[in-house]
């Protein structure tokens, strides 16, 4: 089943953000950069677009995701007009200090004591915008916490009398189109709990790491030493052995596979598992025009066939050379 999640105070933050967008000079937009597109919300570009406001879009998170990968989205977005894009980790300090200068060079008419630069961060919940304006500022003044939906109002403040940046609180949209983008977010845990059911995301999770990261899989939860062969294994397969390892029983016998499925979404959200990235340009592309052509009209496909085709084209994707990594 779709994940969807928006919640009421999303409603209220996006109306706000509306307001604010005809205040400010460019929209800083926090991505994820192990899944850069489906971490995007269409409802900023919606605002954006109507004010005409230039656009920094930021890849956070970039020591958990695949360098390689990385590199190959910053090359696509960096290809759109009005935009520019850098990778990095709010988390090391001075990474986000390269941020004002190239805000400027989007609104280079501004950054004056008459005209100071005003900048918004934007984006979904639990990217990092707040742990990125603390790092702006070089103080806590904004609370950050491993969960979505930590900041609940606008706050605005200055860096110098030539600049000043607002935190937002992150926003979803009303209606995630792809099933697999549902699937991403939540692994990546911009989707309440409330929302999801955590061992079907982590099965998701694991069926799409052992496709495309199989290697890491193998060192992090020793299947060799178990006899197990990590190309003959699914999704169930491999929460099946991590349960097994570690000894999570249920009272009833049965392997906690609830227990496991936090443990290894924590494990890739934290990225004990390595640098992984759950997206690529090619493999987006061809799941979006994979799912077109299933749509076409005359061809009236179910979900169940739609929601194969995002996993299976994730799979050719990732089985064959990218040209682009
Ligand atoms: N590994 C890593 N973790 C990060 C990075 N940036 C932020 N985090 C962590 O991500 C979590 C969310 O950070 P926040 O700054 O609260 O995220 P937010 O986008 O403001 O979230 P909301 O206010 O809920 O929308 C925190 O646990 C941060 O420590 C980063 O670059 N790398
Ligand atoms: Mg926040």
């Amino acid at each position: 089943m779709a994940i969807q999640w928006y919640p009421g105070h999303m409603t209220s933050a996006r109306k706000k953000a509306a307001e604010t967008m005809e205040f400010i000079d460019v929209v800083i937009e926090v991505l994820d950069a192990r899944l850069p597109d489906a971490s995007h919300n269409p409802v900023i570009d919606e605002m954006r677009l109507f004010r005409q406001r230039p656009n920094l879009k930021i890849l956070n998170k970039a020591d958990l995701a695949d360098p390689q990968i990385t590199q190959a989205w910053l090359n696509y977005f960096n290809a759109q007009p009005n935009t520019k894009a850098v990778a990095l980790s709010c988390k090391k300090p001075g990474d986000a200090k390269k941020i004002p200068g190239l805000c400027k060079q989007l609104a280079s008419h501004r950054g004056t004591h008459l005209k100071p630069l005003r900048m918004m961060i934007m984006g979904i919940p639990n990217v990092g915008k707040s742990t990125l304006m603390n790092a702006l500022l070089n103080r806590r003044v904004a609370k950050v916490g491993d969960e979505p939906a930590v900041t609940k109002n606008q706050q605005r403040f200055e860096i110098d009398p030539t600049m000043y940046i607002i935190d937002t609180p992150g926003m979803m949209w009303p209606k995630i189109e792809f099933e697999s983008d549902g699937f991403m977010l939540a692994a990546s845990h911009a989707i309440g709990r409330n929302a999801v059911i955590d061992e079907d995301v982590a099965t998701f999770l694991a069926n799409n790491l052992l496709i495309k990261y199989p290697d890491l899989l193998n060192s992090r939860y020793k299947l060799d030493a178990m006899k197990l062969d990590v190309n003959e294994m699914d999704g169930v397969d491999l929460l099946e052995a991590i349960a097994k390892r570690r000894s999570y029983k249920q009272r009833d016998g049965y392997w906690d596979l609830e227990r496991t499925a936090m443990v290894f979404l924590t494990d890739y959200r934290h990225g004990t598992i390595g640098r992984i990235s759950l997206e690529t340009p090619t493999s987006r592309r061809a799941m979006i025009e994979a799912i077109q052509a299933k749509k076409a009209p005359g061809k009236k496909a179910t979900d169940e066939e739609l929601a194969s085709t995002e996993t299976q084209t994730d799979a050719s994707q990732d089985s064959t050379e990218n040209p682009e990594i």
